[in-house]
């Protein structure tokens, strides 16, 4: 393996640096003025993703800004089932709005050979976006876990309950699967397509996993993880990857044991001493501050960054929220994160 200088892929390979690297999950966001400008005379919301000239800028904004260690691409986890034919559209003020899978045979329905074309926009900015980082900043590359994405195709939007798609789970696991299986296949291709491009590490966000009890959480977020991982690790085995299954909790220790993933991004409720003795003793982590600490400031960001630093940043640990920035959190605020995180040194 070529020797690295960038500290982000250095701790995703365990090996030192001088104090903990940073990027935010949402770190291209409405938080930002030159997003909103950006946005308001760029269209809607996935023309603007798949505009490479509006994606590269929008990724480029935090790190001129903070110099994050890593460049999350601007694009979103919806792309996907848009580029299978699903109508999707964002709406403002309400989020996602897909054409919703109403019944297995509307799975049959999706486009599963011109997706990749559909997506050749996304590719591109990846392309255009590693020429123009600096030696230091490293590429990220995502996509949804196929249980989160399918419950945006059958809710057809966000949901609270989820009850619509585990419903189907549970009443017709068959097709449920099928269609999991599907979103593996699609989603690893993605996923191979912006490594492929140019993304030196790529995650995978199941925001809801944490939605199912233990046999769900099994079956529709762990074991299609460990086949994306399995897939993309035989066409690209040199590109770190990393699981956020968001709200795993105890299970947290069986993705880092058994999903093949580089390293996990841990979720706000995850305890820190019990991460590190779990999950950490086995492979790097990020995470994981709370996003609404980030949004109050002060006093409570710096002791919950300190007590988070304190635990994790002596071993392998990338420094992140717990969930994405919230579009009221003040720039300020960001920059005293960076520079805390910065600041950070071993103890002697
Ligand atoms: O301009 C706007 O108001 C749109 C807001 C926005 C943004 C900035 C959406 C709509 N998506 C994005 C970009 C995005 N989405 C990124 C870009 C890179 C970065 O991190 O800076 C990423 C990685 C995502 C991933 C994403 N999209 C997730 C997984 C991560 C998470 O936050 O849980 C999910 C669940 C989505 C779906 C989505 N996209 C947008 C909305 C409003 C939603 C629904 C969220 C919900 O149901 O609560």
């Amino acid at each position: 393996m070529v020797p690295t200088e960038k500290p982000f892929l250095r701790a995703l390979r365990a090996q030192s640096t001088v104090c903990p690297p940073i990027w935010l999950m949402r770190q291209a966001g409405r938080y930002l003025p030159e997003y909103r400008d950006v946005r308001a005379r760029a269209g809607d919301f996935l023309t603007t993703c798949l505009t490479p000239e509006f994606a590269v800028e929008i990724t480029l904004q935090p790190i001129r800004r903070f110099a994050f260690d890593a460049a999350i691409l601007f694009s979103d986890i919806l792309v996907l089932p848009y580029a299978l034919g699903q109508s999707v559209r964002f709406e403002e003020g309400r989020g996602p709005v897909l054409e919703a899978l109403a019944e297995a045979t509307d799975i049959g329905r999706l486009d599963v050979h011109g997706y990749v074309d559909r997506l050749a926009p996304v590719y591109e900015s990846v392309r255009r976006l590693r020429a123009d980082l600096s030696a230091q900043t490293t590429l990220i590359g995502f996509a949804g876990a196929p249980w989160t994405v399918a419950s945006y195709m059958i809710e057809g939007g966000s949901s609270k309950d989820f009850a619509k798609a585990k419903a189907w789970a549970y009443g017709d696991p068959g097709s449920f699967q099928r269609l999991i299986d599907l979103l593996v296949e699609t989603t690893a291709e993605h996923l191979i397509g912006q490594a492929k491009a140019g993304a030196e590490v790529l995650q995978l966000f199941d925001s809801w996993a944490g939605v199912w009890p233990e046999t769900g959480l099994r079956r529709w977020c762990l074991d299609p993880a460990r086949a994306i991982c399995a897939r993309v690790r035989a066409a690209c085995p040199d590109t770190p990857m990393i699981l956020f299954p968001r709200g795993a909790g105890l299970l947290y220790q069986d993705f880092a044991e058994e999903s093949g993933a580089t390293a996990v991004s841990l979720d706000t409720t995850v305890p820190l001493a019990w991460a590190r003795d779990h999950v950490q003793s086995r492979m790097p982590v990020q995470g994981n501050l709370d996003p609404i600490a980030l949004l109050v400031g002060g006093e409570t960001q710096r002791a919950e960054t300190a007590r988070i630093l304190d635990t994790l940043a002596g071993r392998p640990f990338v420094f992140n929220l717990g969930h994405g920035i919230l579009p009221q959190t003040p720039i300020a605020h960001v920059q005293a994160l960076v520079d805390q995180v910065r600041a950070w040194q071993a103890p002697v």
